[in-house]
């Protein structure tokens, strides 16, 4: 099928900082004496900060206040975005790279929809600051994945419907978050096992086959 826009999941699909969430939230828990591994780290992928907070806190025997989990997620996001310093255009794999290029070149709108609230840094780090047509991440959304509104804010963003887009997605939550919103999906790893996905990718680069750019239907 033809899309107009295709709009991209940032981690676990453009880059990979799972690695740098289980160092920092692994620091946070270990200074509150909360247990954490990365079988409880796997479920915060896609989650928002304060739901993904509120699931290592599951472990913890005391309870925290509103403003103490505030603080908590803040320190993580200290340790996380220093740790995101390290992250370069050599962390873009030629692959993703190559593939959102040819995208662009076939016509596509391209965007990214990202729970994230450091989308912008992350973007930057890897060299593709300004790249994206659109970006709707964690700082323009009220509600995170599974809800919809951060894939139809970028959707509204390159002012296109959602039926005109593709999502781009490694997590279950986000496959629900498109499909709640009217979105075809294209699922890479875990989200390949949806269910509900339009499309099951064994690699990134799929994405050449399942889309085809508006020059192509002349
Ligand atoms: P931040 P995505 C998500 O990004 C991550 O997968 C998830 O682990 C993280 O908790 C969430 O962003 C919020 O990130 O703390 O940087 O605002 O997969 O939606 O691109
Ligand atoms: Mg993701």
């Amino acid at each position: 099928m033809s899309y107009k826009g295709i709009i991209f999941d940032l981690d676990g699909v453009i880059c990979f900082t799972d690695q740098y969430h289980y160092q920092a939230w692994k620091e946070m828990a270990d200074g509150i004496g909360v247990y954490f591994d990365e079988v409880i780290n796997n479920r915060l992928r896609g989650v928002s900060r304060m739901a993904s907070l509120d699931i290592i806190l599951e472990r913890s025997e005391k309870s925290y206040s509103e403003k103490e989990k505030e603080e908590l997620a803040a320190q993580k996001n200290e340790i996380y975005k220093k740790l995101l310093e390290q992250m370069s255009p050599a962390d873009l794999s030629e692959e993703v790279k190559n593939t959102l290029d040819e995208l662009r070149n076939r016509g596509h709108k391209l965007a990214i929809g990202s729970s994230s609230k450091n989308t912008k840094m992350i973007l930057k780090q890897l060299g593709l600051e300004g790249y994206f047509d659109a970006i709707s991440d964690g700082t323009n959304i009220t509600y995170s994945k599974p809800d919809p509104e951060v894939f139809l804010k970028a959707a509204a963003f390159l002012g296109l419907d959602p039926s005109d887009c593709l999502v781009v997605e490694d997590a279950l939550a986000g496959i629900d978050a498109a499909v709640a919103g009217g979105f075809h999906g294209a699922g890479i790893g875990e989200a390949a096992t949806h269910e509900k996905v339009t499309y099951p990718l064994e690699k990134f680069s799929d994405l050449l086959s399942v889309t085809r750019g508006e020059k192509d239907e002349v």
